[in-house]
């Protein structure tokens, strides 16, 4: 286990998920459990930069967890666990704040725009989210972070924040690389194809829930936005949209984008829509039937993020305690 590369990746618990993150990551870190040591977090702390609902942000603990098993994460193979239940979390993410220099978090793009979209709670904490999603990945001693095209920013302040660290004070923390697909990492809004599907989006119809109905994604697919010209061609340039639901089909189906093309020559939007949502129904078939089992069974759930906690708190107290030491910290 030990010689294998080690993953970390989060998903923030604010929501239900929706396609860009099945295919984004999801996906991705099933398919990774197989080959490398991973830790895969439900990101509970971050999760409060926004005012949230004491309930309802612990709903979204185990609905992350469910969505994660549900997709085929194994508990047996990854350590699945909570950021809040591993305290070294918010301890490193302190450290890794006074080593993070205001002008580095002023250029982050997601502090940007979070700041423009929450104008009446520009707080601390999100201007400093960046520290402690660095602290998440260096107490794992961390070779490859994969996350969405959005994350990329962050993953190379951790690197620059882990190579500050290990000059002022030896070799700490392992420099860990960004893991990104050329494929999939940025899914777009069903509606406007040239912003991110996002959770936030308030457009209806712009974004697939993994629980929605196999009706409700079918008619949000017919109603996707194309273009004119009748072709299924991958151009994001000129045609966002159907470049964007060709990215959804090929990643669905395990085939190329020329695959894509070759397969829908010929034929029009309506059938190429109808195979796409089809695709998507198919595939999130399995995924509903255990997420609903899942969401109903807390006892199980606790029973995962216990353990995971316990596992990944083994590994995080590690690097810590050589952290504290080499800071003076008793
Ligand atoms: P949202 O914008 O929907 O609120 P987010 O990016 O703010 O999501 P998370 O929910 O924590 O925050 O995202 C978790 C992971 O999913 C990140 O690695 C992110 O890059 C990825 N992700 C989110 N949306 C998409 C998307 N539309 N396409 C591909 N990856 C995505
Ligand atoms: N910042 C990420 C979520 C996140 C994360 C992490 C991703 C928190 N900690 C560590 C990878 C590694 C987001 O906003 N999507």
């Amino acid at each position: 286990m030990e010689d294998k590369k080690i993953i970390l990746s989060g998903i923030q618990a604010t929501g239900d998920l929706h396609l860009g993150h099945y295919i984004g990551v999801l996906k991705r870190f099933v398919e990774m459990q197989e080959k490398y040591n991973c830790y895969y977090m439900v990101a509970n702390l971050h999760a409060l930069t926004v005012r949230r609902d004491p309930e309802e942000l612990r709903e979204n603990a185990y609905k992350l967890l469910a969505s994660y098993i549900a997709a085929g994460l194994d508990p047996e193979k990854s350590t699945i666990f909570l950021q809040s239940q591993v305290h070294e979390h918010a301890e490193l993410g302190w450290v890794l704040d006074c080593y993070t220099y205001m002008g580095e978090l002023n250029r982050m793009t997601q502090f940007k725009d979070k700041s423009a979209k929450h104008a009446d709670n520009i707080n601390a904490g999100l201007f400093t989210y960046p520290a402690l999603m660095a602290g998440d990945i260096l107490l794992y001693q961390t070779d490859l972070v994969p996350t969405g095209e959005d994350q990329k920013q962050h993953v190379e302040l951790t690197r620059d924040l882990a190579e500050r660290f290990n000059k002022l004070y030896g070799d700490t923390f392992k420099i860990p690389e960004p893991f990104i697909e050329k494929v999939g990492a940025r899914i777009m809004g069903l509606q406007d194809p040239t912003s991110k599907m996002s959770k936030s989006s308030t457009i209806p119809n712009d974004t697939i829930m993994l629980i929605d109905t196999p009706d409700e994604i079918m008619k949000k697919v017919k109603k996707a936005v194309t273009d004119s010209e009748g072709i299924v061609k991958f151009d994001v340039a000129n045609k966002p949209g159907v470049s964007n639901l060709m990215t959804i089909y090929s990643i669905i189906k395990g085939i190329s984008i020329e695959d894509v093309e070759k397969e829908f020559d010929g034929k029009g939007y309506g059938d190429f829509k109808t195979a796409v949502g089809e695709a998507i129904v198919k595939e999130l078939e399995p995924f509903q039937t255990k997420y609903n089992e899942l969401i109903n069974n807390k006892e199980y759930l606790e029973s995962i993020y216990t353990e995971g906690s316990r596992k990944a708190a083994e590994k995080a107290s590690k690097t810590l305690r050589d952290v504290y030491d080499k800071l003076g910290l008793i």
